[in-house]
């Protein structure tokens, strides 16, 4: 008790909201009096915001899950069929391990790094199954400040989620310039000045691919500059594979800057994410993992990730595991996952290719040839705040209020709809 009151006293906020919760908890009674709403999640807010809109035209294209061509959540024809092998399978319901279900984590890693990999023939790649994306980061950002790390890069812009989690984990959130959004590219020449400015050892997260929310992502020959230049520095990559399938729709291709920096003989860490790719947002299913020097260096790390994982949720839940393993073991799911992968990129492709088309005939006088350019699950419109905040009260159309729309959200039926409604509120 006396603990908890000194550490909420130790910060001029923490001592407001402390001595509000004494005197309204003395009035009302209840230990709950003083808590204030919080401000709906930038991102999954929307969904509630949404759900309330009673437009029939309205549109939502805010948090980055992928629809089908009429607008319906889609489950990849491959994930279903795992699951009717599954329930024939008769599996038990047993506690998975800490580290989760090793079948799944080996091919998780095959997947991300590639079987050929000779990192992962030596063994060096070792891992743990993750809460998903999230989980992952955040374990890892508990585990980076447990072992000394005061702060972690990220580029400027990020996936908003990214800072709340490495703050809650203790590390202090510093950013390297990425986007000009001047005209709508990446701004290599900051990036690599930030980077050498970086002091040794710094955590730096890097987007494997199809950057959240820029869809920028560097040429390899930017990552190869990269590559060397943060071995120079001696920092600690750690990539954020969120999109692995979604930006070229070939998961190997979209591998390549891990690929490239496991090659060049880095030390690094990173986190998969299963929910985009395979379609198992709900499932909760991703992976963490580390190269290491050597198989004994990676083990050790995974015994500290566990270390970390067992007091904060135990172990991970068995089902999206099961799910992964069942297709990635199968040589048919498997090339039906591909299938089935690549034609959820090459719709949202289709879409980029429509949604620009849409605008220039509206007779629009701004350029919108970056929506075609940029890849993965977003575009970045460069919508400002007060067209974000139009689109929504005039047309009904839920964006971020950065400007970025789920590509994913954008159907055939929609397209023009969305196109006339950003004109209307950037002309
Ligand atoms: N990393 C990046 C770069 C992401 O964009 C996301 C998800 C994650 C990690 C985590 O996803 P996971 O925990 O489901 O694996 N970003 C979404 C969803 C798609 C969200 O905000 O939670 C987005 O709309 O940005």
């Amino acid at each position: 008790m006396q603990t908890v009151s000194r550490l909420l006293l130790r910060s001029s906020a923490g001592k407001q909201a402390f001595s509000r919760s004494i005197s309204r908890c003395k009035s009302s009674g209840s230990p709950w009096a003083a808590y204030e709403m919080a401000p709906l999640d930038p991102i999954i807010g929307l969904n509630e915001q949404y759900q309330k809109d009673d437009f029939p035209q309205k549109v939502i294209v805010g948090v980055g899950a992928y629809r089908d061509d009429v607008g319906k959540p889609y489950v990849l024809p491959c994930v279903r069929e795992a699951e009717q092998k599954m329930m024939y399978a008769h599996l038990d319901m047993e506690y998975s391990g800490i580290a989760g279900d090793p079948t799944f984590v080996d091919l998780a890693l095959k997947f991300g790094y590639g079987e050929d990999s000779d990192a992962m023939k030596e063994n060096r790649i070792q891992g743990v199954q993750a809460l998903s994306g999230t989980g992952g980061l955040r374990v890892m950002g508990e585990m980076l400040r447990k072992h000394g790390h005061k702060h972690i890069y990220v580029p400027n812009p990020t996936w908003g989620n990214h800072i709340p989690i490495f703050t809650n984990s203790g590390l202090e959130v510093k950013k390297y310039s990425y986007y000009d959004a001047s005209n709508s590219s990446l701004a290599f020449d900051n990036m690599v000045k930030d980077f050498k400015e970086m002091p040794e050892g710094s955590a730096v997260l890097l987007h494997a691919c199809a950057h959240n929310p820029t869809g920028m992502d560097p040429t390899l020959e930017q990552w190869k500059q990269l590559s060397e230049l943060i071995k120079k520095q001696k920092l600690l990559p750690f990539f954020d594979c969120a999109y692995q399938g979604f930006a070229s729709g070939n998961h190997a291709t979209d591998a390549a800057s891990i690929r490239m920096f496991v090659e060049d003989g880095h030390t690094l860490a990173m986190v998969q994410s299963f929910s985009k790719n395979f379609g198992l947002y709900g499932h909760r299913i991703g992976a963490l993992s580390v190269v290491g020097a050597d198989e004994d260096e990676a083990k050790r790390v995974v015994s500290q990730m566990k270390m970390v994982i067992r007091p904060m949720y135990s172990n991970p839940p068995r089902h999206g595991a099961r799910i992964v393993s069942t297709v990635l073991s199968d040589p048919k799911l498997s090339q039906d996952f591909k299938d089935q992968c690549a034609g959820m990129a090459e719709r949202i492709n289709t879409m980029r290719i429509a949604l620009r088309s849409s605008l220039e005939a509206t007779g629009t006088s701004r350029p919108w040839d970056h929506i075609t350019k940029q890849i993965g699950m977003f575009a970045f419109s460069g919508l400002t705040k007060e067209e974000v905040t139009n689109m929504r009260d005039i047309h009904h159309i839920y964006c971020t209020m950065d400007g970025r729309i789920s590509m994913a959200g954008v159907t055939s039926d929609n397209v023009d709809y969305i196109a006339n409604a950003i004109h209307d509120v950037s002309k």
